[in-house]
């Protein structure tokens, strides 16, 4: 199998996680979306969303985030995507919560806007609009991630074991940094990273995105 991917992409990095940590034979390959390569001929015949992360498993191409950790999950029959039809339902419920309600309002409304060029509104007053707009919906989402999904005791997000939703979830959460959120009014969040952060991956597959962070401080960014 090969990953299309890139180090610092928010939806690579849960890919990447999960495949080191369950050490699943994948060969990785960097689209360079930063110089525009997702652009080029040869990766938009493979993918025309010219968006990474996409797997290929002999001749199957698969696209979304989301759809790779289910099928690495189900191929390799990882404990991380419970069999258990209610466990997994639960999975699949907070993988869904975050791609389309946190994601929508943290990293195109808050985050994105700010950092690239391409999802800048061009109109000034536009512009704050839509930060401003993102992050009060963010603070909305975090409180109910802080208090409802993880709550006091809860290790990760579907119980006290580890599932493909924490890798996804972990990946989203964590590009806050990039604008540098503070989300220290959110313990369980804090706490829940943390455990994500303490897994041996983390180093190696967050290097190059905690490179990226440190290399946008210092900027008036809008944060929570
Ligand atoms: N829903 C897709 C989103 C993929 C996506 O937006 N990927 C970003 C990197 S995080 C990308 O390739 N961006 C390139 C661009 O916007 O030009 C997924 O979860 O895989």
């Amino acid at each position: 199998m090969k990953l299309y991917m890139h180090p610092v992409s928010t939806v690579s990095r849960p890919v990447l996680q999960f495949v080191a940590d369950e050490k699943i034979p994948v060969d990785m390959e960097v689209v360079d979306i930063l110089k525009g390569q997702h652009y080029e001929p040869t990766y938009s015949k493979l993918n025309p969303n010219h968006l990474v992360p996409m797997l290929e498993d002999g001749d199957f191409r698969l696209t979304e985030s989301a759809a790779i950790l289910r099928y690495l999950a189900e191929k390799t029959g990882s404990d991380a995507y419970p069999k258990d039809i209610r466990q997994r339902a639960r999975v699949n419920e907070v993988l869904d919560w975050f791609n389309s309600n946190f994601y929508r309002d943290w990293g195109y409304g808050l985050i994105y806007p700010q950092l690239f060029p391409h999802l800048k509104r061009e109109d000034a007053k536009v512009q704050e609009a839509v930060v401003a707009w993102g992050k009060e919906k963010s603070k909305g989402w975090l409180q109910i991630l802080n208090d409802h999904w993880l709550g006091p005791d809860r290790q990760y997000l579907c119980g006290d074991q580890i599932t493909i939703a924490d890798y996804f979830g972990a990946a989203l959460v964590t590009a806050g940094e990039l604008v540098h959120c503070n989300l220290s009014a959110y313990p369980n969040i804090e706490r829940w990273l943390g455990n994500m952060k303490k897994r041996p991956s983390y180093g190696t597959v967050y290097e190059t995105f905690n490179g990226f962070c440190a290399s946008t401080k210092g900027q008036p960014w809008q944060a929570i």
